[in-house]
């Protein structure tokens, strides 16, 4: 029965001085108060107390396997190897005596008969060497984070003066666009009055035109009806257009005729005027028997040169028959010199009606003077749009300055540099990208559209390293599933890159990001490192 063979060798602070510590083989040395050689022991579960020497005697007597640490005797005991030069460890105590090296000091197959090398110091070398790796990159890291602090000091302070010159600019354009507003609504003031004036005035001739025409058409009617040219239209003579029978019962009586015709038995031209006002809705044209009577140019006036009598002449004198080339002269006489009118500015078909294109044709350009008013309110308008867009593009800017100030970039705005930045990571399938403080998206590689796995949402790192994670929220909908998010891992690094990106459940992605600005102060190497154990 080996109880005491065993010699904890402990490598102090430097490695410069040894201590031998006795105590139960596969007793850590925190443990070793309780087990004491010259007093009986009690189970670490107080469950019962045994004398000293039951303990690793290869028998369990305590529930917890306390009694056994050094020997395979309990299912549930734990064997601690010191594993000097490298880390101590636990092993379920079944290993030892196994013929398996657990230990690299060899300290659990003391008794089995197996060959094990002791490996601990090599461990410990290797390790130390991949430590002192960290302890490199983080140094490094953290130089490059002081730098970073720096930077995001004097950009802040180099936005802050910006914002303020912005908001300076603001306050000036906002003037101007006041200004810019009053000789805008100045000159459309007069802008509207000519425009109104030009278009009453353009009104006012149609009004003519039309009643020009009408009064041709009553005329054309007049020499139409009478069928015997004798200068009057005859009870009779109306008769022969059924379409003018007052009740439309199929028989247009003379006494209907006559009380068209004012209660007398023939009118001439003069007194025809009254009876055109109560026919001309129903009048059908007998040139054209589907259409009214055309207007004069295309009457049958001249297709029936007969019908136009000497006396019609005299009767309707060539200023009341306006023929093509008295409209125009009509139109000249009607101030509305052809000089004084311009090409029709685009506005003016905005005003324009149906009618104007069918019966009298397109309202004529503004004159001059009209012309003159528009154009200079369309300038004060051009002025006023380009200033009120000067306005919100100083509005957007301030907008986005103030989000980049108050933004949450990190202790010590270390994380200010990512903003405005994207990484990107080009998996098998997808390329991942991600904008800090923006979105994260994946776009497939072979062609297809851009997905968002989520825009910037918190840092949601634990407790006390809170800038360690970031999460992306409200990415595009997973079907029949939540919308995609991002928990972006940070790690210290000299880059800042995307290493890897995962999926761990359906559409919550994982990134690994390596940023310096994540880089602690390195601690001192040596106090860190596990070849020490406590005393
Ligand atoms: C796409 C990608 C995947 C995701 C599925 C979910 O294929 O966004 O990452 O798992 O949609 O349907």
């Amino acid at each position: 029965m080996v109880k005491f063979s065993h010699f904890v060798l402990l490598l102090l602070f430097g490695g410069a001085m040894t201590v031998e510590v006795q105590r139960p083989r596969g007793v850590p040395l925190s443990k070793r108060q309780f087990y004491e050689e010259d007093k009986p022991f009690t189970c670490l579960d107080g469950s019962r107390t045994i004398p000293f020497d039951r303990v690793n005697d290869d028998y369990c007597d305590c529930p917890d396997g306390s009694d056994e640490p050094g020997t395979a005797a309990c299912p549930n005991g734990n064997f601690h190897c010191t594993n000097a030069g490298f880390r101590p460890a636990f092993i379920p105590s079944s290993r030892v005596n196994d013929g398996i090296c657990d230990c690299c000091d060899t300290t659990d197959e003391y008794n089995s008969g197996a060959h094990c090398q002791n490996t601990c110091r090599e461990l410990g070398r290797k390790e130390k060497e991949e430590l002192q790796k960290i302890v490199e990159i983080a140094k490094e890291g953290f130089m490059l984070k002081k730098q970073l602090i720096q930077e995001a000091k004097q950009g802040l302070e180099d936005k802050k003066a910006k914002l303020g010159d912005v908001q300076d600019s603001k306050k000036d354009l906002e003037a101007k666009v006041e200004t810019l507003r009053t000789v805008k609504e100045t000159a459309e003031q007069p802008e509207k009055e000519a425009k109104e004036r030009h278009l009453k005035a353009w009104e006012d001739q149609k009004a003519v035109i039309r009643m020009e025409k009408d009064k041709a058409r009553m005329a054309a009617v007049f020499l139409e009806l009478d069928d015997d040219a004798d200068g009057f239209v005859s009870v009779a003579e109306l008769q022969s257009h059924s379409e003018l029978d007052p009740d439309s019962d199929g028989s247009f009586t003379e006494s209907e005729a006559q009380g068209l015709l004012g209660g007398v038995d023939k009118v001439d031209t003069v007194a025809f005027e009254t009876v055109w006002n109560n026919i001309k809705e129903k009048y059908v044209s007998e040139n054209q028997p589907n259409a009214d009577v055309p207007p004069p140019g295309e009457t049958p006036q001249e297709e029936t040169p007969d019908t136009v009598s000497n006396n019609d002449s005299e009767n309707y004198p060539d200023e009341d028959i306006p023929e093509e080339e008295d409209d125009e002269d009509e139109e000249e006489d009607d101030e509305m010199d052809e000089e004084d009118y311009k090409a029709p500015p685009a506005m003016q078909t905005d005003e324009k009606t149906k009618d104007d294109d069918d019966e009298e044709g397109p309202m004529p350009p503004y004159d001059q003077e009209t012309q003159a008013l528009i154009d200079g309110a369309q300038k004060a308008r051009d002025e006023f749009n380009e200033a009120e867009k000067a306005l919100r593009e100083v509005e957007d800017q301030i907008r986005n300055l103030e989000k980049e100030i108050s933004f949450d970039f990190g202790p010590s705005s270390e994380f200010a540099y990512l903003y405005s930045q994207c990484y990107e990571l080009t998996t098998g399938e997808y390329v991942y990208r991600l904008c800090p403080f923006n979105r994260v998206s994946q776009k497939p590689k072979f062609g297809g559209s851009e997905t968002s796995l989520g825009t910037w949402g918190k840092w949601a790192g634990p407790e006390d390293n809170i800038y360690s994670v970031m999460k992306y929220e409200h990415g595009t909908g997973c079907w029949q599933g939540p919308n995609r998010s991002t928990t972006v891992k940070l790690t210290c690094g000299k880059e800042t890159v995307v290493t890897s990106t995962s999926e761990p459940s359906r559409c919550e992605y994982l990134m690994e990001f390596i940023s310096p600005a994540i880089c602690q102060e390195p601690a001192s190497f040596d106090s860190g490192h596990p070849d020490h154990e406590e005393l």
